[in-house]
């Protein structure tokens, strides 16, 4: 059922009714990536042969720019000291709020008594981590802080940023990097950085840890250096469902599709509800407002992807049950009773609760990650956390008593499996000398 004949950016379509193809063309969310792994290669291996000298020919083949330093460090405090006031404070203010958030949900170190078996995990900071920050059509100082911030939060020492080269780095993403207690900050872009992150050059060093979004050659080419570098995880282009009842205002779903559309032509912009006038009051507001936006180019590509749409389903729980399946990197519910509808929905990256929670307030300042898994991983993972930036050590103390509980278990384990020392290693403690 399509209920608009085409004119409009959107159209309401009927969620029972999607065809295979439609409905796998909302599931498919890989924007290019796949492709992209070629180029990447060659670009990672050039980078680890060549080192700085292929990053500062990148820099005049990609960025059109010739690059003096790969390092720009001083830079970015420079960039902290000049910028506008107001932004500055934005910046501080935001990372104020992101660094709060990540350090209560930091794991502490802890030990307890199991029958007498003293058992614990502690938790220590990687040592080196990069943060790749994308420039291109939108620079993003809001990304460095989200990458840069949790690290600080872990104890990470080295702390490294990437940005792409330009003839003027954006003072707002060298000033982010500043704040977030970045120590090295480099102007390298694309799959060149991610390379000089995982295998070093003369000026960068590597690092332990690649995390970040960004375009679909650095996606590439964290898939690239995976294995021999942690990476946190493909991120693809943005997406957000909007999950709403007949009580949501048509107008402010519209502004988080059209909002979540300015990013990126591949960006992903869903609205799913049971109610069908709301539907076609959503369907005209986008109209409306993509009018009106800046980025209204780009906003148009992203809805008039497959990916994006209106849907329409016949009752909340086929709703509900969409948006499960769907995994979205961003989930807002606007609904009467939205804690109900979230109880039944396990897989989405960042939830936003009611009409005062816009994605954006996530994007830039309220606290939680805007690095979040995308393209339905939220089906196996959660965004980036001090987590990422940590790792675990199991810790355990068994006594004589706690031990002689668990012997023969242990013994009969061993000889199970047939590792007879093993099983010695137990019974020696127990033996007369
Ligand atoms: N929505 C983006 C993050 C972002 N938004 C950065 C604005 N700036 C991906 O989650
Ligand atoms: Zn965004």
């Amino acid at each position: 059922m399509t209920t608009e004949d085409g004119d409009g950016l959107l159209s309401v379509r009927s969620l029972p009714d999607l065809s295979p193809a439609e409905r796998a063309a909302l599931f498919d969310r890989d924007a290019g990536v796949a492709d992209a792994r070629e180029t990447a290669r060659d670009i990672v291996d050039r980078v680890r042969t060549e080192g700085d000298v292929a990053l500062r020919a990148y820099a005049e083949e990609f960025d059109d720019v010739s690059i003096g330093n790969v390092e720009v460090t001083d830079e970015a405090e420079r960039a902290h000291d000049r910028l506008d006031g107001d932004v500055r404070a934005a910046i501080e203010a935001a990372a104020a709020n992101v660094e709060a958030f990540h350090a209560e949900s930091a794991p502490e170190d802890w030990r307890a008594d199991f029958d007498g078996r003293e058992l614990g995990r502690r938790y220590r900071p990687l040592e080196r981590v990069g943060v790749y920050a994308p420039g291109g059509t939108a620079a993003y100082p809001s990304s460095v802080l989200m990458g840069a911030v949790p690290a600080a939060v872990a104890g990470v020492e080295h702390i490294a940023v990437c940005t792409p080269p330009a003839e003027d780095l954006p003072d707002a993403t060298l000033a982010a990097a500043h704040v977030a207690g970045a120590d090295a900050v480099y102007q390298a872009g694309g799959a060149q950085a991610v390379a000089a992150l995982a295998y070093g050059t003369e000026t960068v060093d590597a690092v332990d840890k690649i995390v970040g979004p960004g375009n679909r050659f650095v996606t590439a080419a964290k898939a690239e250096v995976r294995g021999d570098v942690e990476i946190d995880f493909l991120a693809g282009p943005s997406e957000v469902c909007v999950l709403a009842d007949g009580t949501a205002d048509p107008a402010l779903i519209a502004a988080e599709l059209v909002a979540q559309a300015e990013h990126d032509p591949n960006a992903s912009c869903v609205a799913v509800t049971a109610d069908g006038a709301l539907a076609e009051a959503v369907v005209a507001a986008v109209d409306e407002q993509v009018a009106e936006r800046e980025r209204a180019d780009t906003i148009r590509d992203a809805l008039a992807n497959d990916a994006s749409g209106v849907l329409l389903a016949r009752s909340m729980p086929e709703a509900v049950l969409f948006t499960e399946e769907y995994a979205a990197e961003h989930l807002a519910i606007m609904a009467e009773d939205d804690e109900a509808l979230l109880d039944r929905i396990d897989a989405a990256g960042s939830v936003f609760l009611g009409e005062f929670s816009p994605v954006a307030a996530g994007d830039y300042a309220s606290g939680p990650n805007h690095v979040l898994p995308t393209g339905g991983a939220a089906r196996r993972f959660g965004g980036l956390s001090v987590d990422h930036f940590l790792r675990s050590t199991t810790v355990q103390r068994l006594d004589e008593g706690s031990l002689g509980d668990l012997r023969g278990t242990i013994t009969t384990l061993a000889e199970a499996e047939g590792l007879e020392a093993h099983a010695a290693s137990v019974e020696q403690r127990f033996e007369d000398s």
